[in-house]
């Protein structure tokens, strides 16, 4: 990697989950320099430091993604701002609710538009929230064609357990989860990684169709093994592994993790999603614990299951362009900014 230290790398989060994780990201040493937050909730920027931007809503309605998208409109520039000067732009948010699912593709499309690289990360509803899945399969479409890669995250995939648990900590298990993934994944140089570097991960990302980051811990005798294969079962319930071309795979454990263990992980790699053909990239992080975790982003996939969820992908007569709507009413909150 050249040109590390000239690129300014942003991390944005849009919505509570984007906040969330994004802030829990910004802890973590990686390769980005700049964290923002767009939200229409402030409390969802309660104890979060970097750039924010939140959207005027109304609280005594129920919001809806476009409605979000109209209401946004005031605080374009301050968008645009945002991002200004920002070579690569990751943006995170939860799909299924108004915040995430509306903003994003909007922000994905305006940092597109500055001149940025911009990278999607989608984190897709829990099983049981059914409802939202619609939304959910809808933004993501949006996502993809706004940005330069979709990195979509499922978050049932990120939860070891979730009996007995409450939403807090299944969201708190998540984003554990979900940023040492992401942290592995841009971690800088230092003497206990050996990184795969931006941009190895861009090349992976920056691909037609649809990336996956999945992720698994084990401490069984093969963990590595097991974690390995728990990862890709996490793809393979979303996406058609087969079609899997790029692959970067980290390992994240204690100064005990072999090169034998590395080299077995990444030439089973391909094999484990039926893709003899598929490019790997491995990286290597020490700074874990007894537990291997394995990380798997993975590029190239033509669908994803989500797709099933939007009834609209496949009527392709249907206008595609981005509805904003702003509520007969309302349209005084937009000076409002
Ligand atoms: N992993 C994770 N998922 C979350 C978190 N908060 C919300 N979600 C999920 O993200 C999706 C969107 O929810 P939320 O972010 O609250 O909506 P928004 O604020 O309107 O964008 C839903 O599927 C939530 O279950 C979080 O902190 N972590
Ligand atoms: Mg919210």
């Amino acid at each position: 990697m050249s040109n590390s230290t000239s690129t300014q790398v942003l991390a944005l989060g849009i919505g509570s989950a984007g906040a969330r994780i994004v802030s829990a990201l910004s802890k973590e040493t990686t390769l980005v320099d700049r964290f923002a937050y767009i939200t229409c909730d402030e409390s969802d920027l309660e104890s979060v430091e970097g750039s924010k931007v939140v959207i005027d809503c109304p609280i005594d309605q129920k919001l809806t993604p476009p409605m979000v998208r109209g209401l946004s409109i005031p605080h374009q520039q301050e968008i645009a701002s945002l991002v200004q000067g920002a070579k690569v732009v990751f943006i995170v948010a939860g799909l299924g609710r108004a915040t995430g699912s509306g903003l994003a593709p909007v922000v994905s499309q305006l940092a597109s538009e500055a001149g940025a690289e911009t990278v999607s990360i989608a984190v897709m509803p829990f099983r049981f929230e059914e409802k939202l899945r619609f939304y959910a399969g809808v933004a993501l479409r949006r996502l993809r064609q706004t940005s330069r890669g979709v990195v979509v995250v499922d978050n049932d995939a990120l939860l070891k357990t979730s009996s007995g648990a409450t939403i807090k900590d299944l969201y708190d298990m998540a984003n554990a989860e979900a940023v040492k993934a992401l942290g592995s994944l841009l971690a800088r140089q230092s003497e206990a990684s050996i990184p795969v570097g931006l941009n190895k991960v861009l090349g992976t990302v920056m691909q037609d169709g649809y990336s996956f980051l999945s992720s698994a811990s084990s401490g069984s005798v093969d963990k590595t093994e097991e974690a390995l294969s728990r990862a890709i079962i996490g793809i393979s319930k979303h996406a058609e592994t087969k079609e899997a071309r790029h692959a970067i795979v980290v390992l994240t454990g204690d100064s005990g993790v072999s090169a034998g263990e590395t080299a077995t992980a990444v030439k089973r790699l391909g094999s484990m999603f039926g893709s003899e053909a598929m490019d790997v990239e491995y990286a290597v992080s020490y700074r874990g614990g007894a537990q291997v975790q394995v990380s798997v982003l993975a590029s190239g996939f033509k669908g994803t299951r989500y797709d099933e969820y939007d009834p609209l992908a496949s009527l392709r007569s249907i206008d595609d362009s981005m509805d904003y709507s702003i509520q007969s009413g309302l349209e005084g909150l937009e000076f409002c900014g």
